[in-house]
């Protein structure tokens, strides 16, 4: 592909992933993600249980897609009015989610019926299972920053948004990064409402990491503390045993409402 189609094709992936119903869009480039702060930083923090199971990558470890040279990021908006987006109904992924499964298919089915030459690769969620880490790609991409909160914040909806991406074997250039950073400035009201106190000290070292970026940026975001939360979240669900009627197969199932205080505390994107 010259130069000008490559443009074509790229403005035309925009265009098209929104219409498909992506409220964010963007693309980054498959090499510098590879050397991005997560995926450097991946290896040398040790796993939370998720879903890690025999026979998956180990941290760290990445199953990149032979010849991708694009990541095309793409974000749908779960606002504090909409919160049945971010829930589980029984085994079923939330609806947020199977929505940005579904924009991610319908592009791949657009570009393969209208670029055969192109080369699709669809991504899974879990990193251990070939994913990428979407919050990297979704800022190379120009999609917002990393908060204070160890959330991607958009300039649009803040963090509350969900991500998922694809990746194709043209490169593309790249739509970010941008310039933004709303934390910088802020009384870190995210910090303050995390149940676990999450935020409480610093746990993971620039020397030891070897790096500057770390989570919540200066090595203070516990995962292990945040995935206690969680933990209670399943619990509760299961002592409410709160059940509905899951459309697509018409069977009656448990709502899991996970944590989202760093997200609904944060003030960007609420006007
Ligand atoms: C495993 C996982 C979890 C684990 C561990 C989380 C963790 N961060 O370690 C648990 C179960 C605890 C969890 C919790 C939550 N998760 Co989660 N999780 C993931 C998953 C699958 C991988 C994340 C991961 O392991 N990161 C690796 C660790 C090493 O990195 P890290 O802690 O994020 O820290 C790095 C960044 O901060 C980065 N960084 C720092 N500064 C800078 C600057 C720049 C320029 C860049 C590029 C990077 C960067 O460097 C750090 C490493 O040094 C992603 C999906 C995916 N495939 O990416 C979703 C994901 C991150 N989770 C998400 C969400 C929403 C949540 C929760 C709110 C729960 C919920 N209701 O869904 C909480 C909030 C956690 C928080 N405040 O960070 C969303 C985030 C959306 C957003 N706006 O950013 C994601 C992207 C999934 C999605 N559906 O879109 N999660």
């Amino acid at each position: 592909m010259n130069t000008i189609s490559k443009l074509k094709f790229s403005s035309s992936i925009l265009k098209k992933a929104k219409e498909f119903g992506a409220d964010l869009v963007g693309i980054a480039d498959v090499d510098e993600l590879k050397e991005s702060p997560s995926h450097t930083a991946a290896p040398k923090i040790s796993p939370v249980e998720v879903g890690q199971r025999e026979g998956d990558l180990e941290p760290g470890e990445a199953a990149w897609p032979e010849g991708g040279k694009s990541v095309i990021v793409t974000a749908i908006s779960h606002p504090e009015d909409k919160p049945e987006l971010d829930w589980w109904h029984g085994k079923h992924s939330p609806p947020g989610n199977q929505k940005l499964v579904t924009v991610i298919k319908e592009l791949i089915k657009w570009i393969n019926n209208n670029y055969e030459e192109v080369e699709t690769h669809y991504i899974p969620y879990h990193v251990e299972k070939g994913g990428i880490f979407l919050k990297d790609a979704a800022v190379m991409a120009g999609l917002g920053c990393i908060g204070r909160n160890n959330l991607l914040v958009s300039p649009e909806y803040g963090p509350r948004v969900r991500l998922r991406a694809m990746i194709v074997d043209v490169e593309l250039p790249p739509t970010g990064p941008i310039t933004f950073d709303p934390c910088s400035d802020c009384e870190e009201y995210c910090l303050e409402k995390c149940p676990q106190n999450s935020f409480g000290s610093i746990i993971y070292d620039r020397e030891e990491i070897g790096q500057e970026r770390l989570p919540g940026r200066i090595g203070d975001y516990s995962r292990f503390k945040c995935n206690d939360q969680m933990e209670k979240n399943i619990e509760t669900a299961e002592e409410k045993d709160e059940k509905v009627l899951y459309e697509p197969s018409g069977e009656m199932v448990q709502l899991l409402k996970y944590c989202r205080n760093c997200e609904f505390s944060c003030p960007i994107g609420k006007e």
